[in-house]
């Protein structure tokens, strides 16, 4: 069970963040509204909210989850990819010092971002892409196979458009993983159930499972219908200002 998230909304220079997305600009006002309902949905999951401040020396320090990776019992900070995004770190670190937990720390020439790794139950996915390198993914796995965890990693540079393995990949439990045509046929993903995400709606397989609930983006009735089908609960959230930024729902949040 999960049981407190640390959020950070969105600072006013957001706009000036990472993106590939060409989907224009971000609106700053709508973004705080669209982060406040993020907020709420994890209350609604059940989650006490450990909330940052806003931080414009970071535009993408919103995407928290990028920072760390957590498990029951031990924090990895990550070494994010992204030269302007690697000391967001420091401000996320005494912040889970407030926990007890081990922490440890991703070294160079290790890079690896939060939202390339995939907890799957007592398995972690680990993406190798234009952000996080074999040497982070080799460490992140030694460091979780310590705790008794397994680990693979899926190779996803040639995948197009996909910046973070989470960003076309989410894990609902129950052995089901709610993924991208473009990833659905990798042997990695052999021994899940898949849900397979359509071309054109690939922004929606950034969903989250938390607890008893899923949240998912508005506007992608596809896997809404199929995750009805399935009897997941959902929450449907707006979206539409952190997608020009990249970002998605599991990018929001750090949940442990
Ligand atoms: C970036 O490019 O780093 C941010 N603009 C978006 C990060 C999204 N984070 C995530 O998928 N975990």
């Amino acid at each position: 069970m999960l049981k407190r998230a640390i959020v950070r909304p969105p600072s006013e220079n957001f706009g000036e963040g990472l993106t590939t997305a060409q989907l224009g600009l971000p609106d700053y006002s709508r973004a705080v509204v669209q982060h406040d309902a993020y907020c709420a949905a994890l209350e609604k999951c059940g989650l006490e909210l450990v909330r940052l401040e806003a931080d414009p020396r970071f535009p993408d320090s919103t995407f928290v989850e990028d920072t760390a990776v957590i498990t029951e019992k031990s924090a990895i900070l990550t070494r994010p990819g992204a030269p302007s995004r690697t000391d967001e770190v420091e401000s996320i670190k005494p912040v889970l010092a407030l926990y007890p937990m081990d922490i440890h720390e991703i070294q160079p020439p290790g890079t690896l971002d939060g939202g390339d790794v995939c907890e799957a139950g007592n398995h972690f996915l680990i993406g190798i892409s234009a952000r996080t390198n074999e040497a982070g993914g080799d460490q992140l796995a030694k460091v979780l196979s310590s705790y008794g965890y397994t680990s693979s990693v899926v190779d996803i540079r040639g995948v197009d458009s996909l910046l973070h393995l989470k960003s076309g990949l989410a894990y609902l439990g129950d052995d089901r993983l709610v993924v991208i045509e473009a990833l659905a046929n990798r042997p990695e993903f052999s021994d899940y159930n898949l849900v397979r995400v359509m071309s054109g709606e690939e922004y929606s397989a950034n969903c989250v499972r938390i607890n008893d609930l899923v949240l998912l983006a508005k506007g992608y009735s596809t896997l809404k219908r199929r995750l009805r089908e399935l009897r997941y609960e959902m929450v449907e959230l707006d979206m539409t200002e952190f997608q020009r930024m990249d970002g998605g729902l599991s990018c929001l949040s750090l949940r442990f």
